[in-house]
């Protein structure tokens, strides 16, 4: 609910980037590149834009001369740029919606409306389908496909959300509602309190003497922007994000009951359903009821449900109908990894590169946080975007790094570590002599995401046979609701991970998840270990560990499968050299 009050700096670079985008459709030379720079700088600047723009300090910037200083300071001050509108307006109708679609630019769009009259995402869709696409000058099958996938994607990010942005609102909500006297007990429930990757709406239940007040105080939440129905059982409202909230107040005896049915998964529930109608019992929201007699089994807590039924108590990460049931009833669930396990961060950036804070700050932070150790995992100089280190910058950092270890004098530890670049043959983009003085060695792939399945899979393997890669970054590519994974061999990536010593990363960053749940069961299958890291770019992105807890949890991880929940000492038998 909390809004941003002014622009960050990626999307003022959006701006800047969108209007060299459409200098080049307008055949505007040297233009486009200028932007360009501009908006990459911006992008990367350790500091808040609006401060640099209102302390007169865009002219700092490298890239940002007088002209592009003004359009900037636009941005800031009204949040738009008139430049930016009137060259919009200039093309044909519709280029600028189809360019919502990944993998659409303007150039590509330009062909669509002019070749075949496209207006609309639906017009392509029924192009794409239709083959019509294909033959375009710089197009193909394999664009058409991507284009069909792009759509599917782009609809979905309208109707989802990312969970790392929408659990503080939840908890925000369930907090607000648990303050209210009347009120018993209050509980996340569906795909939130799975913690599912993306959510859908979020779902609340609670139970109350008075359920007009608490239904009048959740309608009336700030930043609620509509309710869509009102209750006593059930209200749901629409906040200013477009986040649906659906919040049920049920009497204390159907409590349990209703937390299983409304936590879900559907596909959970059916499967438990079925167990009760093999006894001749009936499982609702309601409880479990023996027809037979007409007699309430359960109903007024959770576990009691599960017990009835023969069942030990699952954890709602594992309730989705993926072998979850038969482990609760032999006795086989997986000894989870704990929300509070994690020991330390193993993927952090720093002002070095493209975060914001410093090493000391970020160390600090971590401290703060509970951990016992961070891995400092700036970018190399390849990954230019990222202002990424050379040789003797990261030699530099280094030491800054024993310095700081000296001053905290064994009570933190601050590991020396990168996040190379994988380049498109699989080499690392610093030399052996550099990666054998770091302790941690994050390596990952940020470009080429459409080679073929082949090549990519051959590549992360040779660089996984660098003796000095400890881990796999973010291995999979995708970006949550905009960019799909790439195509990789992950069977074949994971046996030799587990043969090699090599740790699969489940980057905790909400747009990433990356393993995603379901590939972090696959790899663990292949005796695959795992390092969990934030990739914060700030102290605050710290807190994204939790997601990527979350995502170990959904994938039947225990603690012993991450290297990161082990003490310093241990921690160090699984990093290579
Ligand atoms: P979402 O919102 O798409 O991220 O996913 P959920 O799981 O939160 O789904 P939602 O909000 O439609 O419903 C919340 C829970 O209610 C769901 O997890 C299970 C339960 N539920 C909803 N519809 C059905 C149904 O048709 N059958 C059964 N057995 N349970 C249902
Ligand atoms: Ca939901
Ligand atoms: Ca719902
Ligand atoms: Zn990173």
């Amino acid at each position: 609910m909390e809004r941003l009050a002014r622009l960050t700096n990626i999307e003022v670079a959006a701006v800047l980037y969108e209007v060299a985008d459409l200098l080049e459709i307008k055949g505007v030379r040297f233009k486009p590149h200028a932007y360009r720079r501009a908006a990459q700088a911006i992008e990367t600047l350790p500091e808040d834009i609006a401060d640099v723009a209102r302390e007169g300090r865009l002219g700092e910037i490298p890239g940002v001369g007088k002209g592009i200083a003004g359009k900037v300071m636009e941005v800031v001050e009204t949040g738009s740029l008139g430049y930016l509108e009137s060259l919009r307006e200039e093309l044909p109708e519709g280029v600028q919606e189809l360019t919502r679609i990944e993998g659409i630019g303007p150039k590509k769009a330009l062909v669509l409306s002019r070749e075949l009259g496209i207006r609309t995402i639906d017009d392509l869709e029924a192009a794409a389908t239709a083959g019509r696409i294909r033959d375009l000058p710089g197009f193909g099958e394999k664009t058409e496909q991507n284009i069909l996938a792009g759509i599917q994607m782009s609809r979905m990010a309208g109707k989802r959300h990312l969970l790392g942005y929408i659990l503080p609102t939840a908890r925000v909500i369930e907090r607000r509602l648990s303050s209210l006297g009347s009120v018993g007990q209050v509980s996340l429930a569906g795909s939130i309190r799975r913690r599912k990757e993306t959510i859908g709406d979020l779902d609340l239940l609670a139970t109350s003497t008075r359920p007009e007040e608490v239904m009048e105080v959740f309608a009336t939440l700030p930043g609620v922007s509509r309710v869509l129905a009102r209750g006593t059982t059930k209200t749901s409202v629409v906040l200013e994000t477009g986040l649906q909230v659906d919040l049920r107040v049920v009497e204390e005896k159907h409590y349990g009951a209703a937390l299983q049915y409304f936590t879900g998964s559907k596909e959970h529930n059916i499967a438990l359903r079925k167990l009760a109608i093999a006894r001749n019992w009936r499982l609702n929201e309601y409880g479990l009821v023996d027809l037979a007699d007409g007699r309430m089994i359960a109903g007024e807590d959770e576990a009691g449900v599960y017990r009835a039924l023969g069942l030990s108590w699952i954890e709602p990460e594992l309730r989705e109908d993926r072998g979850e049931i038969e482990a609760a009833r032999t006795g086989t669930l997986p000894d989870l990894v704990g929300y509070g396990s994690i020991r330390g961060d193993l993927h952090v950036h720093t002002r070095w590169s493209e975060g914001a804070h410093s090493i000391e700050e970020m160390a600090e932070a971590a401290q703060g946080l509970g951990y016992e150790y961070i891995a400092i995992c700036d970018h190399a100089e390849t990954l230019h975007i990222a202002r990424g280190l050379s040789p003797e910058r990261l030699a530099d950092q280094v030491r800054e790094i024993e310095r700081l270890n000296r001053e905290f004098d064994g009570e933190f530890t601050i590991l020396a570590g990168t996040e190379c670049n994988i380049d498109m043959d699989g080499r690392i983009d610093l030399p052996d002599s550099i990666l054998a003085d770091l302790d941690v060695v994050v390596a990952s792939v940020h470009s080429g995401f459409k080679q073929p399945e082949r090549e990519m899979t051959d590549r992360v393997i040779a660089a996984m046979q660098n003796d000095h890669v400890d881990i796999i970054g973010h291995p999979t590519g995708r970006i949550l609701l905009s960019r799909e994974p790439c195509q990789i061999d992950l069977a074949t990536i994971f046996e030799a991970a587990a043969a090699l010593g090599v740790l699969m990363e489940i980057n905790a960053f909400p747009g990433r998840l990356d393993l995603s749940d379901v590939n972090c069961r696959l790899a663990q299958g292949f005796g695959v270990r795992f390092s969990l890291g934030s990739d914060a770019h700030n102290r605050g992105n710290l807190r994204y560990m939790e997601f990527g807890v979350a995502t170990a949890r959904r994938g039947w991880l225990a603690a012993d499968d991450i290297a990161n929940t082990r003490s310093l000492e241990d921690l160090r038998g699984f990093l290579r050299s």
